[in-house]
């Protein structure tokens, strides 16, 4: 253990030194370190974990003497073995998933790294939140840019848990308003139980990307936003094996006591089709928990009772219209009915609807052609796909609702005009590679493109961009560039997304057609490759690897068309959050302001969409959209990386497969990275950015913004082997520690002085 840090934290974590001589292997904590997360497995091995502090060669990477693939693979699984999960590329965290609960993020561990250097504690995803939090301080009245965190990783890296631990660091560090900190930890059981799903790669996998913008003023949290993008709806209905449908149906099937399942129309969990066998293979004890944690937060973002009671009517509405089966009409005649009426009544009523009108929606399709109404009855598949998209349509817009609710409870007083300076997380699902890949993996794998461009762009691009600006002689380090591959997807009007909305207007188009174009178009590129023996598809050569994409159910997905009638019909709901949730469709604006519409937005909503003018825009546009918006918000702020590995594919904790620890190093980048970091200047403000932070170093009141300054500043803090450009400053990434240090040491001493100086006036005045 070195210096007072090691002590310190021995102390304080509850870390008994002594844990060797005992024969119980395992750490002896107190407090919080190991509450909250129950992993099943306890750590092993005797291990001294204060020695986790210690700080020993290699917590940078970027400082290794050799750099090559097999050292760094060397360090991270040396690392590993010790339980040393975070390790630094410069100024990017590489975090290996433990798979298991470590004595690191104790309240006053984060407390340690609120109120230390960063550079004398060893690498941490807390410092990375602080880091973020340090450079929103800037001069007092003086606002700086905003701040990102961008985590990314495959499925099962620990994207999740890590953006749990920055906003619980966050929270703590900022001190602002106590109990709206405590609610913005809190919503996170309602989110994921709504947005996460077991699947193959992750027993918790994030099916929706989030961004969640905490909002600062003078250094307190003031309020936060949640964007989330993409659920993947197509859960309800559908889960390939070794899957599960979202958390919440079976939290609340385990939860709900038997009892009071009468009042939401609730089963038997088997009798379930969008459920089914994957009842018997679970185990529902701690469902009964989670179904509670689910309650309580629910209760704690401000449901009314009324509220909660319609979400779980609606939910066990969509089971119901999962039973809902069809076949031919008896006696030859046309059309479809269902098999048994039951089903159809259950859902019908949980939906507040009229059971002829929702089997009307199932069974045909009313068009309205020169002022004349013509009805197309629907064949036994087009009944069973208008049945799963509206059992999607509802749920969606359920997650939608809940996250709107999330974000009017999280607004604080954010809205009282004043800017508000911002740190976002970006938290979306990892890269995913399944035996059979659909249009859903497609969205997800570009999201990851997307972000990997925008690694690219930071560490690579805009690095050799400002030393060509600057005047600055410098070799450009090669790496792998993708956005060859963004704009295989994201061209107009040539790119996979445009290209399948062309497909999705025309109405006799299949996924066939679709696959055919793309395969006229992509003839000459490398980025494509038709598919072969799984027709119909395609595979592409993604940054990470190459994916076989099925294009069954790509049109159908994209169009994401729900059955006409049914918005009408759900409008005028006797359920009132049902009636709210298809209207919000067109007013999506206002009920993200308020969670609910006036008497007036309703009226509006319901000509609008009896006279069916609400213009539909594809999932695939939506998507890019988003996207889009979200780039934009990221382009302007500051960014922090933090690289999640997955040390094995099995979830096993203390296993590194070399392997599979090696692809992700290399399709991350990470070499590369590791080079630029070691040879460049990854800390590149302008001059104002510099002199608004740190002029007050200078001790004269209103630093002037000048080179010169910049230079008196790096002087007083004794930075060695930086660079003056032009209108820039090039800065090694550890110089921002030390600057940072020299803050804090004048606010320091400010603050012994203002004491001794009131002391004097106390002193004084006592004598007179
Ligand atoms: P992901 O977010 O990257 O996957 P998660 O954050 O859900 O991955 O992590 C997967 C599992 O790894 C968690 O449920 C924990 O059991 C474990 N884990 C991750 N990080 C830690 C940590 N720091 N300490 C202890 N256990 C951890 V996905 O959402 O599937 O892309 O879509
Ligand atoms: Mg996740």
């Amino acid at each position: 253990m070195t210096g007072g840090v090691g002590v310190a934290v021995r102390a304080w974590a509850g870390l008994d030194a002594g844990a060797q001589s005992d024969s119980v292997e395992q750490p002896k904590l107190t407090g919080g370190a190991l509450r909250g997360r129950a992993m099943g497995e306890t750590p092993a091995g005797g291990l001294d974990w204060a020695a986790l502090w210690d700080r020993i060669p290699g917590e940078d990477a970027a400082l290794l003497a050799e750099l090559t693939e097999n050292k760094l693979l060397a360090t991270l699984r040396d690392r590993y073995r010790d339980h040393r999960i975070y390790t630094y590329v410069g100024d990017i965290l590489i975090a290996v998933n433990p798979f298991r609960d470590l004595p690191l993020y104790s309240p006053e561990i984060s407390d340690i790294f609120s109120s230390r250097p960063l550079s004398s504690l060893p690498p941490h995803i807390f410092a990375v939140a602080d880091r973020a939090y340090n450079s929103l301080q800037g001069n007092p009245g003086k606002l700086s840019r905003n701040q990102c965190v961008v985590i990314s990783g495959d499925s099962g890296a620990g994207k999740t848990e890590s953006t749990k631990l920055l906003l619980k660091h966050l929270v703590r560090r900022s001190r602002g308003n106590l109990q709206l900190g405590q609610q913005i930890l809190q919503v996170n059981p309602l989110l994921e139980a709504f947005g996460n799903a077991q699947t193959v790669m992750n027993p918790n996998s994030s099916r929706f990307g989030k961004y969640i913008q905490l909002r600062f003023r003078d250094g307190a949290v003031r309020g936060a936003k949640i964007n989330e993008y993409l659920l993947e709806k197509s859960r309800v209905s559908h889960q390939d094996p070794g899957e599960k449908n979202f958390h919440i149906f079976y939290y609340m099937l385990g939860g709900i006591p038997d009892e009071e399942k009468q009042v939401y129309g609730l089963l038997q969990p088997s009798l379930y089709r969008y459920i089914g066998s994957k009842w018997e293979e679970a185990t529902p004890s701690h469902w009964v928990e989670s179904y509670q944690r689910v309650c309580n937060a629910m209760r704690m973002v401000g449901f009314q009772e009324q509220e909660e009671l319609d979400l779980k009517v609606i939910l066990s509405g969509v089971l119901s219209l999962g039973n809902v089966v069809f076949e031919p009409q008896e006696s030859g005649g046309v059309g479809v009915c269902p098999t048994a009426m039951g089903w159809l009544k259950a859902a019908a009523g949980q939906f507040g609807v009229q059971e002829e009108e929702l089997l009307s929606c199932l069974t045909c399709t009313l068009s309205l052609t020169r002022g004349e109404s013509i009805r197309r009855l629907h064949s036994q598949q087009q009944a069973e796909d208008s049945r799963d998209s509206i059992a999607r349509g509802v749920y969606s817009r359920l997650f939608g609702w809940i996250v709107c609710k999330i974000n009017e409870l999280l607004a604080g007083d954010m809205d009282m005009g004043k800017e508000l300076q911002e740190i976002g997380i970006l938290d979306i699902f990892g890269f995913e590679n399944f035996s059979v890949n659909r249009f859903e993996q497609l969205c997800i794998n570009l999201a990851n493109e997307q972000l990997q461009n925008f690694f690219n762009h930071h560490i690579f691009l805009m690095e050799e961009q400002h030393y060509k600006e600057e005047g600055m002689e410098r070799e450009a380090v090669p790496f792998s560039n993708n956005q060859a591959t963004l704009e295989l997807f994201l061209a107009r009007p040539w790119g996979i997304l445009s290209l399948l909305d062309e497909q999705s207007s025309f109405p006799q188009a299949t996924d066939v057609s679709f696959v055919e174009k793309l395969n006229s178009t992509y003839r000459e590129s490398p980025l494509y490759e038709r598919g072969r023996g799984f027709e119909p598809g395609f595979a592409i050569h993604h940054y990470a690897g190459k994916i076989k994409y099925s294009a069954a159910g790509f049109l159908e997905k994209n169009r994401d068309a729900l059955p006409t009638n049914i918005n009408r019909l759900f409008i005028s709901s006797e359920t009132s959050l049902i009636s709210i949730l298809f209207t919000v469709y067109c007013f999506a604006a206002s009920i993200s302001r308020t969670g609910t519409l006036t008497p007036q937005q309703r009226a509006k909503v319901k000509v609008s969409q009896e006279k069916g003018s609400s213009r539909k825009i594809s999932v695939g546009a939506q998507f890019r959209h988003s996207l889009a918006v979200l780039m934009e918000k990221m382009y302007l702020a500051e960014p922090h990386f933090i690289r999640c590995i997955k040390p094995n594919s099995q979830n096993e904790p203390g296993l590194l497969e070399t392997q599979t620890v090696l692809n992700q190093l290399r399709y991350n980048g990470l070499m590369e990275t590791l080079r630029i970091r070691r040879d460049g200047f990854s800390w590149r403000p302008s001059v104002q950015e510099f002199v608004a932070r740190f002029g007050i170093l200078l001790l004269t009141p209103g630093a002037e913004v000048s080179r010169e300054s910049c230079k008196r500043i790096a002087e007083t803090a004794q930075l060695i082997g930086w660079h003056c450009g032009k209108s820039r400053l090039f800065f090694k990434y550890w110089h921002q520690d030390q600057l940072q240090r020299r803050l804090v040491e004048l606010r320091d001493a400010a603050i012994v002085i203002q004491k001794r100086y009131k002391g004097m006036l106390c002193h004084r005045r006592y004598r007179v």
